[in-house]
């Protein structure tokens, strides 16, 4: 299958202005009827036209009424002498939703029509010109049988509805809003909805509906009341109200991505809808909150303006998870509340982006090409390019910021448009500001691939009381880019003197300090700042609330990093601090091989952090876990994932045994009282009471002392939300309690029924920590669990993504049974749904960087997964970036 570049974009030779849609909803064969008032673009040279299908079988073309001669090539309806004036065409086709696993396009989930149309999935309902830069008015007419599919959704404004002959009913659903075919929605199922009505700031009324199945009814109130709240905090920060009269969420069971902003109707994984507290934990709660504000903020930024090419994606995607993770921030209140979900995610930013930003599969935040562009839906698109979006927030500061935001709108409202048009109004907007001065070096940020080093040296000059930073900048070659030149890069900083005081920040030739807080702004290769006016010596706080998505090496000392863990205002920088004092002790054992031992000083950071009288539980919870196997292995140049592990749990163990007491202290003093809430501060204690007992159970593995794993035991039984039990016995199973089986069986028939906890069931098991091979031989064994299958996207990921991608050590094994897992589930996935095949293909992005035997064995099994003749586009993209 062809590469598909940017550079190549040309205008569409048509337009579709509006479009009428019939369905005629039957799971073996559904017709659909396709009017489309089609007029020639007189910017393009006249030529045929070419509407993209899929899998269609076509029985009518009609223009103006009339049949006319076509011809289907490579999948698209090709017309030729169409009329130079404006003309309906009209296309009949069939397709067959039951027979569509892929969940592209018009599938059936749970006996109702569901549809997935971004990317390229409207294609498989219809012919079109299915490309985001095609935007047309939708009127859908849906008939079904009545009984079957009492609810008949699209988008926009339901404007008709009544009873047909043999059992069938219809609605007719009209949309204002012109759009592209990616966001277009139908949903016929038997549902039922909680609704609420809202009042906007404007005094509009809006009617908000969250659809599901009968049972789930009792587990919508928090996707409501997110959606209430993405509502309210979208006009207040933003200006940006509601554009529609209705605004439907539905939830459903087979979903490949978690959520889609579909205009007016959105379509939810269930597991971004359904909550209560006894089948959702509190990282549930904040995850659904952040998607339901995610697909509703896409409604300005995505729908009302959209891509005009895929290459664009993250114009909609990196601005849309800035704006969610903003929208998480402002819902608390406390500065550390904000600075945990910052810490959080940047910390999914390191686990997912920098090591494909590493890998073979790195690509710039735009990318210049792709053959499969699902394959494109990436961290690097997403969250990377959220970071570039919060980059010119810092840049602009807050204020100029929605300025931009604001300039932006009123320039494209209504438009397909490009990564440049966004910049460009946050920079025009912001005239004077760092990003007006330096935007062709900033966008780079755009173009150029792979995580930027950043080297800091700093130098005190007691004599004359000024200290020296020099900043540098380097970018390591990705694929197709060799070379690399300076980005822009914000480092916001402070300086902190030996008594834990914030110090002025002063540069030589300014009148004054300025505040004990500034950004640096670096934008050449290499840049030196001197301070003044400094009587003692400081330790440099770089890059605080990771105002840059960079690779820092600032050559601190163990005791630089213990004062800022004691004294940085920063919480970031604190709990970097804490962090890189683990990461230094970790890979010094990694490196040389030598046994851990932590030492004292660490220890009693560690404690006191713990014991802290004003921290917050939340935040004390992230610098007491230590950084993940997955992180650990993107500091090597070579991986052993086995020895990682090895030290890895050397290091738990020490840090449950040194703390004993400290961690009965803090689990006995974090325990939330009275009903079940979800906020972060209950939530934090929460977490850390369940570290602790983690911590106690993994103490008790090697005592032999029963108390804390029959206490853990009683808890788990006990337990009156989600986490408090899922906290229990993930502590039993990953110490191996003997307790842990009976808890194991006990869950499982608790939940029989609620598939989403199961999920959880297999991902515990599947993401146990190793230990004698026996975490691996349950995840292979609870492949043919009568709960498991592949079709389901959720049940799948949760024992293959849970075992491949979050469990190394599971995982590589020195007799490959890892590899050969990996490789039968991603052919087996490719038959049935090729984009889901593709994510768990990615699995082996880094297998360059192992050590052998793992390399070596990893290798070959890429290779026999490329040898496979049928292959989907999407897998064959993966395997062949892998080997190359
Ligand atoms: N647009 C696909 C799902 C999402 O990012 O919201
Ligand atoms: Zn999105």
């Amino acid at each position: 299958s062809p590469l598909i570049r940017r550079e190549d974009y040309t205008a569409p030779a048509y337009w579709i202005r509006s479009v009428d849609l019939t369905f005629d909803l039957d799971p073996a064969k559904t017709l659909v009827v396709n009017r489309m008032q089609v007029e020639r673009n007189p910017a393009v040279a006249a030529q045929a036209l070419r509407l993209d299908g899929e899998e269609l079988n076509l029985t009518r073309v009609l223009v103006n009424g009339d049949s006319v001669s076509f011809r289907v090539e490579n999948q698209q309806l090709v017309l030729d002498n169409l009329p130079e004036t404006p003309f309906t065409l009209e296309v009949r086709t069939t397709c067959a939703p039951e027979k569509n696993t892929q969940l592209s396009g018009l599938y059936t989930s749970g006996g109702g029509f569901f549809t997935q149309c971004e990317a390229e999935g409207f294609r498989r309902i219809t012919y079109f010109l299915d490309r985001p830069d095609v935007m047309a008015t939708f009127s859908v007419t849906l008939k079904a049988d009545a009984t079957k599919y009492p609810v008949l959704l699209s988008n926009g404004n339901l404007v008709e509805q009544g009873t047909l002959d043999g059992g069938k009913h219809y609605a007719k659903w009209v949309d204002p809003h012109p759009k592209p075919s990616y966001l277009f929605a139908l949903v016929a199922a038997n549902l039922v909805c909680r609704e609420q009505k809202i009042r906007a700031r404007s005094g509009r009324e809006h009617l908000l509906q969250v659809y599901v199945r009968a049972g789930d009814l009792d587990k919508t109130e928090h996707a409501m009341n997110s959606l209430i709240a993405s509502v309210a905090w979208d006009e207040a920060r933003f200006g940006l109200s509601l554009d529609l009269d209705r605004f439907m969420i539905v939830a459903v069971s087979d979903f490949n991505m978690g959520a889609m902003e579909n205009k007016g109707l959105n379509i939810f994984n269930t597991k971004y809808v359904l909550a209560n507290p006894a089948t959702a934990t509190d990282a549930d709660y904040a995850g659904i909150e952040s998607v339901v504000g995610h697909e509703y903020f896409h409604n300005w930024t995505g729908n009302r303006i959209t891509c005009r090419d895929w290459f664009q994606l993250s114009l909609k995607e990196g601005l849309t998870v800035f704006r969610d993770q903003e929208f998480s921030q402002d819902l608390v209140h406390s500065p550390s509340a904000r600075a945990v979900k910052r810490i959080e995610d940047v910390r999914t930013l390191r686990q997912h982006q920098f090591p494909e930003d590493a890998g073979p599969m790195a690509h710039p935040v735009r990318p210049d090409s792709y053959v499969e562009i699902n394959n494109f839906y990436t961290a690097t698109v997403y969250d990377k390019g959220a970071e570039v979006v919060r980059m010119m927030q810092t840049l602009v500061g807050r204020d100029g910021f929605a300025r931009g935001m604001t300039l932006y709108f009123q320039r494209h409202d209504g438009q397909a448009v490009t990564c440049d048009d966004f910049a460009q109004a946050i920079a025009d907007a912001n005239p004077g500001s760092a990003l007006a001065t330096h935007l062709a070096i900033f966008k780079r940020w755009y173009s150029q691939a792979g995580t930027p080093r950043v080297q800091a040296r700093g130098h005190y000059n007691a004599d004359a009381r000024t200290y020296t930073l020099e900043l540098s900048q380097q970018g390591l070659p990705s694929p197709g880019q060799p070379t690399k030149e300076p980005w822009v890069i914000p480092v916001a900083m402070g300086l902190i003197g030996p008594r834990g005081e914030h110090l002025p920040l002063q540069l030589v030739g300014e009148d004054a300090p300025v505040g004990t807080e500034r950004v640096l702004v670096l934008h050449e290769e290499r840049q030196r700042y001197e301070f003044t006016g400094l009587d003692v010596e400081p330790v440099p706080s770089l890059l605080r609330g990771f105002s840059a998505p960079v690779l820092l090496e600032d050559h601190l000392s163990d005791a630089d990093l213990l004062h800022l863990l004691a004294h940085d205002a920063d919480p970031f920088n604190r709990w970097e601090a804490g962090q890189r004092l683990a990461l230094n002790r970790l890979l010094g054992a990694i490196r040389t091989g030598q046994a851990l031992h932590l030492d004292a000083a660490y220890i009693e950071a560690m404690r006191s952090v713990l014991r802290h009288p004003t921290l917050d539980a939340a935040f004390k919870e992230l610098v007491l876990t230590l950084p993940s196997e997955g992180y650990l292995a993107e500091q090597l140049e070579e991986v052993d994932p086995q020895r990682i592990h090895q030290v890895r749990e050397a290091a738990r163990l020490q840090l449950a045994q040194a703390l004993h007491h400290d961690w009965e202290w803090a689990f006995e003093t974090h325990q939330v009282r009275g009903g079940y809430s979800p906020d972060p501060v209950s939530a934090g204690q929460r977490a850390l009471a369940n570290l602790a007992l983690a911590y106690l159970c993994l103490g008790a593995s090697v005592t032999h002392d029963p108390v804390w794993p029959g206490r853990t035991y009683q808890r788990f039984k006990d337990a009156t939300n989600m986490t408090d039990r899922l906290g229990a016995l993930s502590a039993l199973v990953n110490s191996h309690a003997e307790l842990a089986e009976a808890a194991l069986q006990r869950f499982h028939a608790l939940f029989r029924d609620e598939a989403l906890v199961i999920d959880k069931w297999f991902a515990l098991q599947a993401a146990a920590s190793e230990k004698d091979g026996r975490v691996f031989a349950r995840a292979r064994q609870l492949l043919s669990h009568p709960d498991f299958s592949l079709r389901n996207p959720n049940r799948a990921r949760s024992l293959i993504t849970a075992l491949c991608f979050m469990n190394p050590a599971a995982f590589h094994r020195t007799d490959a049974a890892g590899y050969v897992f990996w490789a039968d589930r991603v052919l087996e996935l490719d038959a049935i749904n090729p984009q889901l095949a593709a994510r768990v293909a990615r699995a082996m992005d880094r297998w360059k960087q192992l050590a052998e035997p793992y390399r070596s064995a990893a290798r070959e099994a890429i290779a026999r997964v490329a040898a496979r003749a049928e292959l989907s586009n999407d897998v064959r993209e993966i395997v062949t970036r892998a080997l190359a």
